[in-house]
């Protein structure tokens, strides 16, 4: 039976061969995009297909923009799953319910579109599946959807009203192929471009550059199908297309992206060219580039705005490059498909390396146990191998493109060892990636995703298993430190390793942007909110940057623990000693700024010298003479390097690395005492100082007049998404095993309630219905009169074999609360995982402005180490610096909600302090909580002490 052509496992009939891509040419152009006229029907064999035909009345259709994915567009909704598709294995059909767009446009060629001449129409991106006419003449058909395809258009253009139309259907036999964990979101998502091709133009071009690091030589040589000649000015170059020449040159790389201006000029057209001389090797079991071995400080990014989703304007594009360069940023994967040519530009632009992912995935053929792969499926192969070329011919002239890579979770087949072969044929200036293959025989790279710190220290070692050759490779983590939700945790040790084994040359998180579709009722929308039957929830939510791109405290962890500059040294000394950890850049692009602080406030600050430090060096300095010494005092240096010039990227004094250096922690909490405690004359209440309880409970209601409620031991976190795990794992996670055990619903009866010489005991057994295990808790309270201290001590009883989410006191404090004051870290939330970022300071901020806006409600917001805080008309105090929390809904409700949006204000604030707290992890999707970071219930007892008090006015 032959299939329509859509469900036809070939990549399309009609299109121009696939060429490089370029938008710098002196050649006429036209944009078609704007609003096209629209219609969506149900299924793809449309009643209706007389449309293209000239002539034809659309006045009943809607008008939708272009690019665009008519889902974002109020017909219809997305959709997402992970790994699964969302219609039935079998391939290459797809179902009968298969939404169809037309699109129709008609358009006028501007005054002065040259007479002469060819004309190719571009379309840079359509999901799935296109045809295409122009004034009733059927071009062609197409699938690929992030891959540009050309029609050859020049005899069908008329000077008027040509008529262009496109009918898209969402499902495709491309859709097998496109099983990428992301929204499905049809539509003419990328530009569609009128280009003129006059006699003699340049056709397709590929610029090779290269430099060699031992003379300091360039050597350009650009073949174009078209003869022509090259012009680098700044070079003196004048050269023949297909002529190699050479000249001293300033390298590219991605710190130091150093672009030459040039010229292709053939007979009928002249390309602004922007070379960048750089050569990628594999050499001593490294990648090499210029003869250095690189670290990847890696992202992956899949194309998204929260509004138009994989449609992404310029200037979105130019944000992401900017905030990943701000945020010490060198690498990009392009999961899992080439992103919009725009961004590469970028990324040769401002300096990023990048691995270049095909346009391919088959993942949800693993749920059948791979059978009927399209990549190890003959018939499917000349599909994948035109994907190849589609990459590779866009993308070849990219200096920021390093590695090639064959797609993602795909298993392993033919059709991928087709693609490398091709690839290594037509480009061997690169090397080539896939994380799917374990035995490497295509790749260049060892890859792999989340592995964990343990087997990826053994491979660092060289101490893995596997076949020879892959024992050969340097090793990358593809993806890593899955950012979703509260996370990700154990960046540094990941860091530590790469910076120790050169074999491993990095990773790339996992991933840069959380995918929440703007919505009106939920603020962000993810899997499961349109309603679909098949979906992986928040799991599409998990990016270091919010959906409007600010960053997450993730992206300012990875910030600081892949700092290009690691300043460390002993503050009683005053040494310090400076790395420099660039492949490539002196330190001459940053200044050294030294300050002193006293409990948190600067009290000197100068400038530091640092002699020259080469890339991989290390240099040792001293910083001043401290001032006078205060052993009362809590002091500290903290050293910034920062840039010395504006940059393409930041501006003058953007920080990139810092260190705090403590010199004395002086902080010794003067223990009120002296008054006794009395009972009110019914019998009610405890009086002790300026504080009250409830004589039959021991609760603390208020310190002077200031209310205070359910002030108790609090064990309990709304689970982060890396606490709720893997849903496909067979083992629970941690967030499963609190839940059984019920430490979301612990039973606090009181024992005793005892006055003394000394202040008020009350002792607490704090335990979950139905199990026997407990957390005796003692709390004593003392007071000078005004002052009041709290000494908790937490002694678990039975055998706890789960660790605990938290352990401290939480409290609630009605009213509004406003502002907070901190002494600790900040500014942002920190974890005991997660807290490199977290800058010992004083703080300031209102309760709302504390809490990390998570798509999907979870725990969030502490601030570690704090040494006091105020918060509503409240200090408190305390020498074992707990973290601390507060927000305007109790912990369960967090633990509730689904979205943002479920979140209203009460009338407390709830506060916590916590002496520790269990670590993130990334088991979202990875390892969970490396054992330092873990909180075991047991057996020791844990204590706190705090000091209550009221603040001024
Ligand atoms: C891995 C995928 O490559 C990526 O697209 C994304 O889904 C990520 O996981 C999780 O968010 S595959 C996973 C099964 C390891």
């Amino acid at each position: 039976m032959e299939l329509p052509h859509h469900e036809d496992v070939s990549p399309g009939t009609g299109s121009l061969p696939p060429r490089a891509w370029y938008a710098t040419s002196d050649a006429a152009t036209l944009s078609l995009n704007g609003p096209w006229r629209f219609r969506l029907s149900p299924t793809a064999d449309t009643e209706d297909d007389t449309f293209a035909a000239a002539g034809y009345d659309c006045g009943a259709w809607d008008e939708i923009a272009v690019p665009g994915h008519w889902v974002l567009q109020g017909h219809g909704a997305p959709r997402y799953t992970n790994m699964l598709y969302p219609f039935p294995l079998d391939p290459p059909r797809v179902p009968t319910e298969n939404p169809t767009g037309d699109h129709l446009r008609t358009f006028d060629l501007p005054d002065g579109w040259p007479r002469d001449g060819a004309a190719v129409l571009r379309f840079d991106g359509v999901e799935s599946c296109a045809r295409v006419w122009l004034n009733g003449t059927e071009l062609g058909d197409f699938k690929g959807s992030r891959l540009p395809h050309e029609f050859a258009v020049g005899e069908l253009l008329r000077p008027a009203g040509n008529v262009l139309a496109v009918r898209v259907h969402q499902w495709s036999a491309g859709s097998y192929l496109e099983d990428q964990d992301q929204w499905w979101l049809p539509g003419i998502f990328r530009d569609v471009t009128l280009l003129h091709r006059p006699e003699g133009c340049a056709r397709d071009f590929f610029v090779h550059a290269a430099y060699d690091h031992r003379t300091g030589t360039g050597t350009l040589r650009v073949d174009s199908d078209v003869q022509g000649h090259v012009t680098v000015a700044e070079l003196g170059i004048d050269a023949a297309t297909g002529e190699e020449v050479a000249a001293a040159v300033e390298p590219w790389t991605a710190e130091t992206p150093r672009l030459y201006d040039a010229t292709l000029a053939t007979p009928g057209e002249r390309v602004a060219l922007r070379v960048g001389f750089r050569t990628v090797a594999l050499e001593d079991g490294t990648i090499k580039v210029n003869g250095r071995t690189l670290l990847f400080r890696g992202v992956n990014r899949h194309e998204f705005h929260p509004e138009t989703g994989r449609t992404v304007d310029l200037e979105t594009m130019r944000a992401d490059v900017l905030l990943m360069k701000r945020h010490n940023i060198n690498a990009v994967r392009t999961s899992h498909y080439p992103p919009h040519p725009a961004f590469l530009d970028l990324c040769d632009e401002l300096g990023l390396w990048v691995i270049d992912e095909c346009d391919l995935e088959t993942h949800g053929f693993g749920a059948v146990g791979w059978r009927a792969n399209p990549a190890d499926d003959a018939r499917w192969t000349p599909a994948l191998l035109d994907r190849a070329a589609r990459m590779v011919e866009r993308d070849k002239n990219h200096p920021s493109v390093v590695l090639w890579s064959l797609g993602n979770e795909c298993g392993t087949g033919r059709g991928l060892t087709a693609m490398a072969d091709w690839i290594r044929a037509r480009d061997d200036s690169r090397l080539l990636h896939y994380e799917g293959d374990r035995s490497c025989a295509d790749t260049d790279v060892y890859s792999r995703m989340y592995a964990d710190h343990a087997e990826v220290e053994r491979i660092g070692r060289g101490e893995d298993d596997g076949p020879d050759k892959r024992r050969r490779l340097p090793f990358l983590l593809c993806e890593y430190a899955h950012a979703m939700g509260n996370g990700p945790g154990g960046l540094s040790e990941y860091q530590q390793l790469f910076e120790t084994y050169d074999r491993l040359q990095g990773g790339f998180v996992w991933e840069w942007i959380d995918h929440g579709i703007a919505h009106p009722a939920y603020e962000y929308a993810y899997g499961g909110d349109f309603g679909e039957e098949l979906h992986d929830g928040n799991f599409v939510c998990d990016g270091l940057v919010f959906p409007d791109r600010t960053p997450s405290p993730g992206l300012v962890e990875y910030k600081k623990v892949i700092e290009p500059v690691r300043i460390e040294g002993d503050g009683p000394s005053g040494t310090v000693a400076i790395s420099n950890l660039h492949d490539f850049a002196d330190l001459s692009h940053l200044v050294f700024t030294w300050s002193y602080e006293k409990d948190g406030t600067t009290v000197a600050e100068g400038a530091l010298t640092v002699p020259p430090v080469g890339p991989g060096e290390r240099a040792e300095v001293d910083l001043p003479s401290p001032p006078r010494r205060d052993p009362d005092a809590e002091t500290q240096w903290t050293v910034r390097a920062a840039l010395a010039e504006d940059t393409a990227w930041a501006a003058k004094g953007h920080v990139v690395a810092w260190a705090q250096l403590p010199v004395e922690y002086g902080m010794i909490l003067p223990v009120p005492g002296g008054a006794t405690p009395t009972k009110d004359a019914d019998g009610r209440r405890i009086t002790l100082g300026a504080a009250s309880f409830d004589a039959r409970t021991g609760a603390l209601l208020a310190l002077h007049d200031r209310e205070i409620t359910g002030l108790r031991l609090d064990v309990w976190r709304a689970p982060t998404d890396n606490d709720n795990g893997m849903p496909w794992r067979p083992e629970p996670s941690v967030a499963a095993r609190w839940r059984a055990l019920g430490l979301h619903r612990m039973q606090h009866r009181v024992e005793a309630v005892e006055p003394t010489g000394e202040g008020l005991t009350v002792r607490t057994r704090v335990a979950p219905a139905a199990s026997d295990l407990a957390l005796r808790t003692e709390y004593h309270w003392a007071s000078d009169g005004s002052k009041l201290l709290l000494r908790m001590s937490v002694t678990p009883e039975g055998d706890w074999s789960v660790p605990l989410p938290r352990i401290g006191i939480r409290f609630g404090l009605p009213g509004a609360a406003g502002r907070v004051r901190w002494f600790g870290g900040g500014p942002g939330e920190a974890y005991p995982d997660t807290a490199a970022a977290s800058l010992i300071g004083v703080w300031e901020s209102d309760v709302d402005a504390l809490q990390t806006p998570y798509v999907r409600p979870q725990e969030n917001g502490a601030r570690a180490a704090v040494r006091w805080a105020e918060v509503g008309g409240l200090r408190v105090e305390s020498d074992g610096a707990p973290a601390f929390t507060a927000r305007r809904w109790t912990t369960e409700q967090l633990d509730a909600a689904r979205h943002r949006t479920d979140l209203t204000p009460g009338d407390t604030v709830w506060v916590n302090l916590d002496i520790d707290r269990h670590g993130i992890g990334t088991q979202s999707c990875g390892p969970g909580v490396l054992p330092q970071y873990e909180l075991p219930a047991g057996p020791r007892p844990s204590s706190l002490s705090c000091i209550f008090s009221l603040t001024d006015g």
